[in-house]
């Protein structure tokens, strides 16, 4: 029943195993993306700003959601390799956002879900301060699930602001495989009020703009008026 911690398998990159960076990459910058997720070894985690979000990716069954975390994370790619089912994972990543800060995202890769199986465990929302919510270009059935992983989110997040993207993943297969159409997919997210993207694991360039997206929205500036008593003069007392 149980994986051994995607981690260990990490440990073996001499980079990695180095203090805070057995499970880290680095995502948002072109240096990043060139060095493969390597420029946290240099930095550490130097320049990262306060707290760790937690982002829950969910979708149907072999979507990309791991694939996804491991291109954009570590630039490893899945293609051509043995599909393993996720049970359950965690990566963390450094993403630089919109406003070029460093945040620390904690992503929870969830198992695959189905027509018979389309709720996300509840202890996902309990945690989540954001979603990626997957499916694949070629599967309509994954993207009919969206619907119902939407619902399950509202119910759960209550009147609480919480990001959500979609992603419509696989979009480097041939038209022929396509089973989903953009401008369908872009209506339902716009109905919806999410922000969208088409990516494919084969390019890590695509996957940045999203995570950057949901960085920024889950980092947002802090308001000028957050401590009106730092801002107030020294009292007269005369
Ligand atoms: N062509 C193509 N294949 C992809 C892409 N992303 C993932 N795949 C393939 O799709 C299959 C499933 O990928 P996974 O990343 O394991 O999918 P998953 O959503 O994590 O699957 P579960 O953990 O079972 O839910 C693998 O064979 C991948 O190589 C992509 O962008 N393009
Ligand atoms: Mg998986």
């Amino acid at each position: 029943m149980f994986r051994k911690p995607r981690e260990e398998k990490h440990m073996k990159d001499p980079w990695r195993s180095r203090e805070h960076c057995v499970d880290c990459g680095v995502l948002g910058n072109w240096r990043g993306i060139l060095e493969g997720g390597l420029l946290c070894a240099v930095v550490g985690q130097r320049n990262v700003m306060g707290r760790t979000s937690r982002v829950v990716v969910v979708g149907g069954k072999e979507t990309g959601k791991t694939s996804i975390l491991e291109r954009a994370i570590f630039a490893n790619s899945t293609v051509d390799k043995q599909y393993i089912p996720t049970v359950e994972d965690t990566y963390v990543g450094i993403v630089e956002t919109e406003r070029g800060t460093r945040e620390k995202l904690r992503f929870y890769d969830t198992a695959g879900l189905d027509a018979r199986n389309h709720c996300l465990p509840q202890h996902y929302h309990a945690l989540a301060d954001g979603y990626i919510i997957v499916y694949s270009i070629s599967d309509n059935l994954s993207f009919q699930l969206l619907t119902d992983i939407k619902k399950d989110i509202d119910r759960h997040r209550e009147k609480k602001d919480v990001p959500i993207i979609v992603l419509g993943n696989k979009s480097d297969l041939a038209a022929t495989h396509r089973a989903v159409d953009t401008a369908t997919a872009e209506r339902w997210a716009t109905a919806e009020k999410l922000r969208f993207w088409e990516v494919n694991v084969q390019d890590r360039t695509l996957l940045m703009a999203p995570i950057m997206n949901l960085a920024s929205r889950l980092n947002p500036q802090p308001s000028k008026t957050s401590f009106p008593q730092l801002t107030m003069g020294r009292k007269n007392k005369d």
